[in-house]
């Protein structure tokens, strides 16, 4: 079990985002801290009300799913629609990434159009003109069966990219002992990356060589992130998920849209019509192998999961009447 960054540490790496807005200074702390440990925590990047709205999008999207009638627990169906954020159980498990269409639900791109969350990357990438990923929701309420063993990694390979890329996740939840997070390995994107890369053949998601894995265990902390921040980290940062417990947190990646070819704008926006997920990446189109295996399409529009029948159609609210993905969500892609 990783331990928490030291409050006197995490003071350190955590940001005011009023403060990157109204202070120069901030805004170039901003980025050094970002350069130096690898991430950076901002908060009060949402404000209590749009954490409130964030937090009803998520009720909306699960509501969305439901066929209540259609479901083998019709009671227990009736009673979780209530307030699925709170109740939704574990037996209904959701999918990772998250299936039927809640990728591109109405949570997802309502954090996507934050402006806030927005002008962060801008600041990162200088640009103002920026394209955004389509990677899936963090939704967990109670802790698995069995903890994941450790799993650090980077979202990177140096045979595959040529620019450096920053991903983000945004906290709905305030992060407890017993809630799921981010595991970072503070300053591993300078010290040990090039050692994870001659380790790994071009992917990526590059894993960390067995020979690191305890090296790795007794710097890696998990992040205290409190609700409405976003922790900011470079994908060539050693890190990982640490999935044990309660969370609720969206990533978000922005990257320059000079670097997003009209092909892999055009296959964004399939994925995102047929509401599946994208891995954090932007500019480039890449999905994670579970939908890669499904050719990057739903495979069943409704399923039963557990005693709840689900349909796929979280996404419906982005396609205008003729099936198409609206201009206004294209045109951020
Ligand atoms: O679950 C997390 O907080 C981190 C997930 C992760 O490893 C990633 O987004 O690459």
């Amino acid at each position: 079990m990783y331990p928490f960054l030291h409050p006197d540490n995490a003071a350190k790496v955590s940001i005011r985002f009023i403060d990157i807005v109204n202070d120069p200074s901030t805004s170039s702390n901003f980025k050094q801290i970002l350069s130096l440990c690898g991430f950076v925590i901002v908060t009060d990047v949402l404000s209590a009300e749009e954490i409130a709205t964030a937090q009803e999008y998520w009720a909306k999207d699960l509501q969305c799913i439901m066929d209540i009638e259609a479901s083998k627990d019709k009671i227990l169906a009736a009673s979780v629609y209530q307030d699925p954020v709170h109740t939704w159980p574990s037996k209904v498990p959701l999918g990772q990434p998250v299936e039927f269409g809640l990728a591109q639900g109405q949570l997802a791109w309502y954090i996507r159009r934050n402006s806030n969350i927005r002008h962060c990357f801008e600041i990162v990438h200088d640009t103002e003109h920026l394209c955004v990923g389509t990677d899936s929701i963090m939704f967990s309420r109670e802790p698995p069966p069995k903890l994941r063993k450790s799993w650090g990694h980077v979202d990177y390979h140096r045979d595959l990219i040529h620019h450096e890329c920053f991903q983000s996740i945004v906290y709905l939840m305030d992060t407890e002992e017993e809630s799921s997070t981010t595991v970072v390995w503070p300053g591993s994107h300078l010290s040990h990356f090039d050692t994870v890369m001659e380790a790994n053949a071009p992917r990526l998601f590059s894993t960390i060589p067995a020979s690191m894995v305890p090296e790795y265990e007794a710097n890696a902390v998990r992040l205290k992130i409190p609700k409405g921040a976003m922790v900011l980290w470079n994908s060539k940062l050693v890190h990982q998920g640490h999935n044990w417990g309660r969370r609720l947190a969206v990533p978000v990646c922005f990257e320059p849209s000079v670097l997003r070819t009209r092909e892999v704008l055009q296959l964004k926006q399939e994925l995102v019509e047929n509401g599946m997920s994208g891995t954090h990446w932007a500019a480039i189109f890449h999905t994670h192998a579970k939908t890669r295996a499904k050719g990057n399409k739903p495979k069943e529009l409704q399923r039963d999961v557990g005693p709840f029948r689900l349909h796929h159609r979280a996404h419906l609210h982005l396609l205008d009447e003729s099936g198409f993905l609206k201009d206004d969500y294209a045109a951020l892609l």
